[in-house]
Parts: structure tokens; C-alpha cells; sequence
């Protein structure tokens, strides 16, 4: 049992209807006759919005009389998707707000679809940080969030004969969930000089001035944990020009364009979202979001602490600041500039400090996505940062000197600072040795950061200063709110909701795979969401899909890594195949709907030609009336986590199928799984823990194991390489124009006949199909499907963002929940 501390819920649909109504005629000052759904969104969110404030005030009150370690994540993206689901869900009214909504004449899902997503992330490593927040809330811990307020999310992404085009999303028309802090306010410093004197005592001081100052504006954002009054901030920033800077001189003598240009300037730095899942672009601005964020979030953290007037040595005892990959590695600089240029701490009891505060997570071993920034260009923007930079290096180098006089080369291999022209800053290096933990996403990928990227580091620091926390997702999300009906099933079996705040208790399922009733029932609401998405597919593509056909899906960005080239080339496998069946062979086939989504990053030509071959198969497939049913393909335009939650609970196979050792963890394959679908997957990233958990009967596995990798690519280059024929058969179908101008597609092939095949789809391209030969079969034998995916859900327990949240506090911050209840 648990109580919100807001005393006024809506108990009943008139209460709901009398708040909702009073928010659109006076916040919104619409006339109830002129009440569209667009307003009935804004007054049931601002109804909302109302309930959550009050615990949220609450929250923070008992965070700051309690005063227990809080946590900091820090983080460049957070995927939050929609909130009124979530927070009509964690305010536990939804029930009447549905009755109130009908007296005046809406829909609930029609106000719900009203809302625009809130994207400020690419993929999985922004929309993870949004699930931690919901477990962190949950959870009880005090935790805060620290971002960007982009004003351009990720893109809208739209398909115009075939082909990805960009739109900006301006989200902001109306935002009901943010809260504008005008009086939260920070300078922020670019550029400028470094000027060094020695101070009366003999002390060498240094001081960063004549620089361009920015202004951070904090926006909070409440988020409200499940069963619990505990309602989180989120702290995003925005920038302005700092207050004065306003050229009225220049204004006053007619020129006006230029008297808002250093205001237009500043407002660029979190204007918009880079759009660059796992690849790094070394932009200057890119840099000034990253430093602006840094220090605007440092700069509070440590005003908050200096309220509480402990020393210095107590910092790491109050803060646990959460590194989301490098993007927030200036953190650590910025850090000790604070401790030793403004509080004049020695530079060895600073460093201290530092390192116990931070902690690191790696989200990725490409090598494209290791962040470096070219001095020069630090020396330019942060010239202060890079002196402090270059002295943690020596202070690192000469430790390495001491214990490895042996290897000299490991200096070079190791230092932050890569001997290249220019030469540049290694910000993976950089967030290693400032943190006291760094930690990979998944099992394979923290072995991996070990016996790659970091093998030097787990000499220096051995193996204890490197850990794993497999991600996980929220299941409040990503069961309940996505697949009510699915939540509901389980709740009546397991005799409560009590499994979205424990998930392991899904086992108790298994009790329930024989039984029929439940069996008929899991199967009727699969069949229900596929029905869902076909009809959305048919508004949004034009194309009818049949919902009795087996879904395979793959959503996520589009990436070579990713292979959706070897989904697509398994389907126009299937098509020609089809083509060459006998009408008898043809009837035993089980009909299939291929289903893509995801944004290509718009400099990522070769990840555009994909999304492009997609839709040209899909044409020429989907008008072929000889295949009819038995095959369509279809490509869902500006796949994002509102689309997810109508897409995951559709599929009955979903496609996790990156070349091994590539991808860190993945977290859609969770929840496919967690959704009662199968998937089918390498042994890479997450998919080995899955497999561990639900048996591996219940998966689908193929492919070559991340410890071939390397042999295979050096064959390709080395020796003579003779492709499937069933590859080479696909290739001449796309050589021969069957998708249209083969041309337009020649770089994909070529990729692989000609240039080494380093993501490995000719190796794996044989297992690939055939595995799908055995889903093929196994999917006729309805009975065997069913429980397995029964099975596969009652196992996804361990999966949770909770878990993780859990093992993130006991492993590397050292903070305990803190009861809400707690009056302050
Ligand atoms: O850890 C979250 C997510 C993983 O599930 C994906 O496997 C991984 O590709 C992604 N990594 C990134 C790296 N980007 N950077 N920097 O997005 O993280």
C-alpha cells in the first residue's frame, strides 16, 4: 500500500473533468466550444501535471533535509518519449480521467496521440538513460538527471520515393512537463586566456579570463516514480546570452541584425540534437554543448553541496556523478579546475576527489564512436581545461613510468593525448582514469572493453576498477504501457501488479504455459496488437498487411554494424525463392510480413542506401500479386519510442542480428522478449544473457562468435572468397534492375564482393537463412510457439532497469534509497 503525498487525487471522473476543464479555459483560455482534441490534451496533462508537482516539491525537500548521498547522471540524451501515459500511470488516475475524457466527447488514445514525443536522444544509449530515470524514481533513490534542453530533437524522418528525408522537429510549441527555472541561472565561460601568478603565500595561481560568457537557463522536468510519492528532477539546460550582452549601441544606430547576433549565438549551443548514433564528429559546437552541459551541471552540484558546509574530503560522500559514455568527460576537468583554481585545494587531494566521485559507463567498442578532440581545438575553446588535461596525463604517465619501467611503449599507447597531427584528446582515456569504476552494458561487451579498448588500462589499475551492469529496461513502459492488455493477463494470474515493481516474479508464468485458457488469451492479445500495427501500417504505408502472417521485425537505427543489409537480403532471398516454388510447395510456406524502422544519421550515405533498398524491395514485393500474402515488406517511416510502443507487442519474430562483438548490449531485444515475440539473433551483446535466462530453445541463434571475427575479416583480404550461392543469387537479382537502377545499390554490394565484407554478411549469410528456415517451421507448430514464448516471458525478470539501478547503487555509487515517507 502507498500513497501519493498529493492529498487531492481524482477519485471520481467529475473531479478529473472539473480540473481538466478548468485548465483549458483559464491556463490555455479556450472556450469549451472551441475544445479540440489538442486542447483536451493540454488541460488532462496540466490536470496531471498538477498532482505530480506536489510530490515532486516534496521529494525534494526530504532529499535535502536527509541529506544521503544523492546521484547525478549525466547524460547528452534522454529518449523520454510521451509522459501523460506514464504520468497518468504513476499518479494512478487513469481510470477516470478515460470516464471524464468521454463526457466530453474524446477518445483516451486519441488525447494521448496528441502529445508530441519528447526525442532528445538517437537510440539506445538516450533512451536507457530515460528507463534509469523511471527506476531511479521508482526505486527511491535521490537521484537527479542533468541534460540538454535541445529545441531540435532528433529529426522527423520521412520517405519520399524510397529515400530518407530530414525535417527538424520543434517540439517546444507547447511543453506542459517542463519548468522553466529563470532564476536558475549559470555563466558559463568559452575561450579567453589563462593568466599565471604566484600569490602572496608562494602558491602558483591560475586565472581563466577575458572570455565569452553563455548563459545556462535550468528547465525542470518532474519524474514520477511507479507505487511510490518519490517524484525525481530532470534538469535540462538551455542557453541564452548572458544578461547585458544585448548590443543596444549597436541596436540604437539601426543596426539591428547584428545587435542579436551574439543572442542568436549563444542560443545555437542547445539548439539542436547531433543525430549521430555510435559515430563521433569532431564540431566545435558540438564541443560548446558538451562543456556548456558540463559545467552548468557541475556548477549546481557543487553550489548544492557548499549549502551543506562540509569539507571538501566529505564531496564523494554527498555526489555520485554517473557518466552516460564520454559526451560528459568534461566533467572531470572541470571538476578539479573548480576545486584547485576557485576553493585553492592541492592538486592531489582535488584528484582524489574526483576520481571517487565519478564513475564511467562505455557504451560502445567501434572505433568510429571513440570520441577524440583535436587539441588545437581544445586550446582554442577551453585553454584551462587542456592545461589541467595535460597535467592529469603527467601525473598518469609518471605513475605508469613507476610501475612498468619496462614498457616504454605503453606510454604512448596509454597517454590522453594521441601523438597524431594535430594531436588529439582521448576522452575515453580521459573519463577512465578520472572515474573509480568504469563499466560495460552487457556481459560480452565489459569482457570485451577489457581485452580491446581499455587491455593496458587492466594493467595499470587492475582488473577490480572495471566492472558490468547488463542494461535493462523499464517495465512500466515497455510491458504495462505499451501492452496494457498483456499486463492485465499477468496481473490476473499473478494476482496483482506488484511484478512492474519486482520483475522477476514473471516466473511464476511458467505455472501457467500448459494452461489453455491463459494460452488462448496470450495468443488473442499478440493477434489484437498485431491487428493494431497492420492497421497502422495500412494508414501510414497504403500497404494491407494480413495480421495472421508471421511479423519479423527489425527497428533500430540503421547501421552496417546493425546488418539490416542481411535482413534485407534474406527477403529478396525468400522473394526469389517464392518465385521458383510450385503452387504446392507454396501452400505449405507460412505467410510473412517484414517489417523495418529506423533513422539513418543524415551523413550516413551507405545507411540510407539500406533504408532505400527497403523500399524498393517492398515495392516491387508488395505489387506482385503472385507472391499475394505469402511476402510483403515494409519499411515504417520515423520510427521513434511512441511508434516502439506500438510496434514491440506486434511482432512474433524480432531481428538482433549485428556482427559479433559489435553491439554493446541492445536493449529492443528485451523488449520483444518481455512483449511475448522470439528473436532471432548473433551471440553478441545482450542477446548471450537472454539466451542464458530463457534457454536456448526458446532463441533463435546463428552466426559466426565475436573470437572469428578478426580471422574472418583478415580472409577476406587474404585468400580467395567464394560466396553462398543463394548470396550471389540475391546480388544478380539486384544487378539485373528487379529493385530498380542497380546502380543506386552498387556500393552495398560492392562493399562486401569487393571491399573485404568487414560487418561479415557473406559468412553469416548461409546460418541466416537457414535459421529462418527453422522459424519457418516452427511457427507452423503453433502449439510448441506458444510456449515458448510464454516460457521466454516468465525468464525476462532479470531485465529490469530496476536490477540494474540496484546494481549501479551497491557497485559503483554507494547510495541507499531513501524512504518517501519521510516528512521533512
Ligand atoms: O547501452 C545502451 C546502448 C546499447 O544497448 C547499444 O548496444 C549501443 O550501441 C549504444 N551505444 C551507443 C554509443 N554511442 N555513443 N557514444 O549509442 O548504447
Amino acid at each position: 500500500a502507498w500513497q501519493k503525498f498529493s492529498a487531492e487525487p481524482f477519485n471520481t471522473k467529475e473531479q478529473f473533468e472539473q480540473e481538466a476543464v478548468r485548465h483549458i479555459e483559464t491556463t490555455l483560455a479556450r472556450s469549451l466550444y472551441n475544445c479540440d482534441e489538442g486542447a483536451a490534451y493540454g488541460g488532462t496533462a496540466l490536470a496531471f501535471r498538477d498532482r505530480m508537482v506536489i510530490d515532486w516539491n516534496r521529494t525534494q525537500q526530504n532529499q535535502t533535509f536527509a541529506d544521503q548521498k544523492r546521484v547525478y547522471y549525466l547524460s547528452l540524451e534522454f529518449l523520454m518519449g510521451r509522459a501523460l501515459d506514464n504520468a497518468m500511470l504513476n499518479v494512478q488516475q487513469k481510470d477516470s480521467a478515460k470516464a471524464g475524457l468521454a463526457d466530453l466527447g474524446f477518445r483516451m488514445e486519441d488525447i494521448i496521440n496528441q502529445e508530441r514525443d519528447a526525442a532528445l536522444g538517437n537510440g539506445g544509449l538516450g533512451r536507457l538513460a530515460a528507463c534509469f530515470l523511471d527506476s531511479l524514481a521508482s526505486l527511491n533513490y535521490p537521484a537527479w538527471g542533468y541534460g540538454l534542453r535541445y529545441r531540435y530533437g532528433i529529426f522527423k524522418q520521412e520517405i519520399i520515393d524510397g529515400y530518407q528525408v530530414e525535417i527538424p522537429d520543434y517540439w517546444l510549441d507547447f511543453n506542459p512537463w517542463e519548468f522553466p527555472r529563470h532564476d536558475v541561472t549559470v555563466d558559463i565561460q568559452f575561450f579567453g586566456n589563462v593568466r599565471k601568478y604566484v600569490d602572496d603565500s608562494g602558491k602558483q595561481v591560475s586565472v581563466w579570463e577575458n572570455g565569452e560568457i553563455v548563459q545556462a537557463v535550468a528547465y525542470d522536468v518532474p519524474i514520477p516514480g511507479y507505487a511510490t510519492p518519490t517524484t525525481n528532477n530532470l534538469r535540462l539546460w538551455s542557453s541564452k546570452a548572458a544578461s547585458g550582452e544585448f548590443d543596444f549601441q549597436k541596436f540604437n544606430s539601426g543596426e539591428y541584425e547584428s545587435s542579436v547576433a551574439d543572442q542568436q549565438r549563444a542560443e545555437t549551443i542547445s539548439a539542436v540534437l547531433y543525430p549521430n548514433d555510435n559515430l563521433e564528429r569532431g564540431k566545435e559546437l558540438r564541443l560548446k554543448q558538451q562543456y556548456f552541459w558540463c559545467a552548468a551541471s557541475l556548477f549546481d552540484i557543487v553550489r548544492r553541496f557548499k549549502k551543506s558546509k562540509k569539507a571538501w574530503k566529505e564531496f564523494p560522500n554527498a555526489v555520485a556523478i554517473q557518466l552516460n559514455d564520454t559526451h560528459p568527460t568534461l566533467a572531470i576537468p572541470e571538476l578539479q579546475r573548480i576545486l584547485i583554481d576557485q576553493e585553492g585545494l592541492e592538486w592531489d587531494e582535488a584528484w582524489s576527489i574526483v576520481q571517487k566521485t565519478f564513475g564511467y559507463t562505455n557504451h560502445t567498442v567501434l572505433p568510429e564512436a571513440l570520441e577524440k578532440w583535436s587539441v588545437p581545438l581544445f586550446q582554442h575553446l577551453l585553454p584551462r581545461h587542456l592545461q589541467i588535461i595535460y597535467d592529469i596525463n603527467l601525473h598518469f604517465l609518471q605513475y605508469v613510468e613507476r610501475n612498468f619501467p619496462k614498457d616504454r611503449e605503453m606510454l604512448g599507447r596509454v597517454s590522453i593525448i594521441e601523438e597524431s597531427q594535430p594531436k588529439m584528446v582521448r576522452m575515453a582515456y580521459l573519463a577512465l582514469i578520472g572515474s573509480h569504476k568504469v563499466n560495460g552494458v552487457a556481459e560480452l561487451h565489459s569482457d570485451l572493453i577489457k581485452t580491446t579498448i581499455f587491455k593496458d588500462f587492466v594493467k595499470i589499475y587492475g582488473p577490480d576498477k572495471f566492472t558490468n551492469v547488463t542494461n535493462g529496461i523499464t517495465p512500466r513502459r515497455w510491458l504495462h504501457q505499451a501492452n496494457p492488455r498483456l499486463s492485465e493477463l499477468i496481473a490476473s494470474k499473478l494476482g496483482g501488479y506488484d511484478f512492474l515493481k519486482d520483475l522477476t516474479l514473471l516466473h511464476k508464468l511458467e505455472n501457467y504455459v500448459d494452461d489453455k485458457a491463459f494460452r488462448k488469451e496470450f495468443q488473442e492479445i499478440k493477434f489484437a496488437n498485431k491487428v493494431r500495427l497492420a492497421k497502422h501500417i495500412k494508414d501510414t504505408n497504403g500497404v494491407s498487411v494480413n495480421p495472421a502472417a508471421l511479423f519479423d521485425i527489425q527497428v533500430k537505427r540503421i547501421h552496417e554494424y546493425k546488418r539490416q543489409q542481411l535482413n534485407i537480403f534474406g527477403v529478396i532471398h525468400r522473394y526469389l525463392t517464392i518465385k521458383s516454388m510450385s503452387p504446392e510447395e507454396r501452400k505449405k510456406l507460412a505467410p510473412r510480413v517484414s517489417i523495418f524502422g529506423g533513422k539513418a544519421a543524415p551523413g550516413y550515405w551507405m545507411a540510407k542506401t539500406i533504408i532505400h533498398l527497403v523500399n524498393a524491395v517492398g515495392a516491387v514485393v508488395n505489387n506482385d500479386k503472385d507472391v499475394g500474402d505469402l511476402l510483403k515488406c515494409v519499411f515504417v517511416e520515423d520510427y521513434n519510442v511512441s511508434k516502439a510502443e506500438i510496434i514491440v507487442p506486434a511482432s512474433d519474430i524480432s531481428e538482433h542480428i549485428s556482427t559479433a562483438g559489435t553491439e554493446a548490449s541492445g536493449t529492443s531485444n528485451m523488449k520483444f522478449v518481455l512483449n511475448g515475440g522470439l528473436i532471432i539473433g548473433t551471440c553478441d551483446g545482450a542477446n548471450i544473457e537472454i539466451t542464458r535466462e530463457i534457454g536456448e530453445e526458446n532463441i533463435f541463434l546463428f552466426g559466426n562468435l565475436s573470437e572469428d571475427v578478426e580471422d574472418l575479416r583478415h580472409a577476406h583480404f587474404y585468400s580467395k572468397f567464394e560466396f553462398d550461392p543463394q548470396l550471389q543469387r540475391v546480388f544478380d537479382a539486384i544487378k539485373e534492375g528487379r529493385f530498380g537502377d542497380a546502380g543506386q545499390f552498387s556500393a552495398l554490394v560492392n562493399g562486401i564482393v569487393e571491399h573485404g565484407d568487414y560487418y561479415l554478411v557473406s559468412d553469416d549469410f548461409k546460418s541466416y537463412i537457414d535459421t529462418h528456415t527453422l522459424i519457418d517451421e516452427a511457427y507452423k507448430d503453433q502449439e510448441s510457439w506458444v510456449s515458448k514464448c510464454i516460457t521466454s516471458v516468465a525468464r525476462m525478470g532479470f531485465f529490469s532497469s530496476d536490477r540494474c539501478i540496484d546494481e549501479y547503487a551497491e557497485m559503483i555509487w554507494n547510495v541507499e534509497p531513501l524512504s518517501p515517507t519521510k516528512k521533512a
